[in-house]
């Protein structure tokens, strides 16, 4: 027994003196291990009498009652010390290289986005948004598409059960920004467009827009191809040119294709023109529908055609990013591949 108490009392000592944690293991299992002190003791138990075994087992246990308690109070000491060492700053090099962290970036069509915004705002345009979900009217019969224009057919339709249709075009925001602002006007609203089309290389179901529109007095062609030469310039970052062809959209009078010479081997008359594949040697790449705003869509959104004029133009975002850096799947944007979208991280 009085081994016993010898061993309790020098495991409180050592439990005591533990200057860290891992010393504290140490010495738990040296008493308390599977071949610890208190399992020889234990031994003993067989070659004792055995009236005596009941209170030499009680004494045991109690023995390991003590130094667990000693164990978990001491752990909870140096564990509180640790902590208080770590928080002032003991330990802690300021010179040691920080951890790396991976950061995102912004996707190339919010990358194209902003940019557009900035450039347009510098032209005093403001930054108008409108609903994914649309009225029929404002898609379409608004800008002179009623239901039995063909013009509807080139526009797979989503068709809402309640009537309503994702929108296929950011167009129907020219009426509501008329309806709401009146004229002038300066607007362009960048947003999500949906068509219910077989996806491939340059079509994708869900795509993105920027419509502009510019309504005033006496706004004509000359206004619509600076403001559109201004935009591409400082986008594409190079001196452009540019040439309209005659497009038709309804709701354009008249309507316009406008196309830019091709940005990888410059155009007509440059040395690169007959090899290139991208503008297949015509010097031309087309880049965006516009025109002048058809007289019964100002009505439709409340203005008097003979005292306003205006422009407007829908510009595809996935194609203007393809442009500018020769993507050639529309797909990638979001096919989630981080590689490619790396590509685009700004520094
Ligand atoms: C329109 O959507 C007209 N609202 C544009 C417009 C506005 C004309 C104002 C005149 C005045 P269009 O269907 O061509 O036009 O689409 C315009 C651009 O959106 C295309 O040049 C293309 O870049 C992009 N686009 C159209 N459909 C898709 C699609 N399925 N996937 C990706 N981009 C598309």
């Amino acid at each position: 027994m009085s081994s016993l108490a010898e061993l309790q009392a020098r495991a409180l000592k050592e439990i005591r003196e533990a200057a860290d944690l891992e010393g504290l293991k140490r010495v738990e299992q040296v008493y308390l291990g599977k071949k610890g002190e208190l399992r020889q003791q234990l031994g003993q138990l067989s070659s004792l009498p055995k009236e005596e075994r009941p209170a030499f087992g009680k004494a045991v246990n109690d023995c390991k009652l003590a130094i667990s308690e000693a164990l978990e109070e001491r752990e909870r000491e140096l564990q509180a010390a640790e902590l208080t060492a770590r928080l002032s700053g003991e330990g802690f090099d300021p010179t040691e290289p920080g951890q790396p962290f991976e950061t995102g970036t912004l996707h190339p069509i919010s990358q194209i986005t902003e940019e557009l915004v900035d450039v347009f705002q510098g032209l005093g345009f403001s930054w108008l948004d409108g609903p994914e979900v649309e009225f029929e009217y404002y898609n379409f019969d608004a800008l002179g598409i009623p239901g039995d224009h063909p013009a509807r057919e080139s526009h797979d339709t989503f068709w809402l059960k309640d009537g309503n249709v994702l929108r296929t075009h950011t167009s129907p925001v020219q009426i509501r920004a008329m309806e709401r602002f009146g004229a002038p006007l300066s607007v362009i609203v960048p947003g999500r467009c949906f068509r219910n089309e077989t996806v491939d290389a340059s079509h994708e179901h869900t795509f993105y827009q920027m419509e502009g529109l510019m309504v005033g007095r006496d706004i004509s062609v000359s206004h619509l191809v600076y403001t559109m030469k201004t935009c591409l310039r400082e986008i594409l970052k190079r001196d452009i040119e540019i040439r309209l062809r005659p497009g038709y959209f309804p709701f354009v009078e008249p309507g316009f294709e406008l196309d830019v010479n091709c940005p990888f081997c410059g155009g007509i008359g440059s040395p690169d023109c007959k090899n290139c594949k991208v503008c297949k040697q015509s010097g031309w790449i087309e880049m965006l529908p516009c025109g002048m705003v058809h007289p019964d869509v100002l009505r439709s959104g409340g203005l008097d055609p003979e005292e306003w004029t205006g422009f407007a133009f829908g510009l595809g975002l996935q194609r203007l990013v393809m442009v500018r850096y020769g993507v050639n799947d529309i797909r990638d944007f979001t096919g989630g591949d981080l590689r490619f979208l790396r590509q685009f991280t700004r520094v």
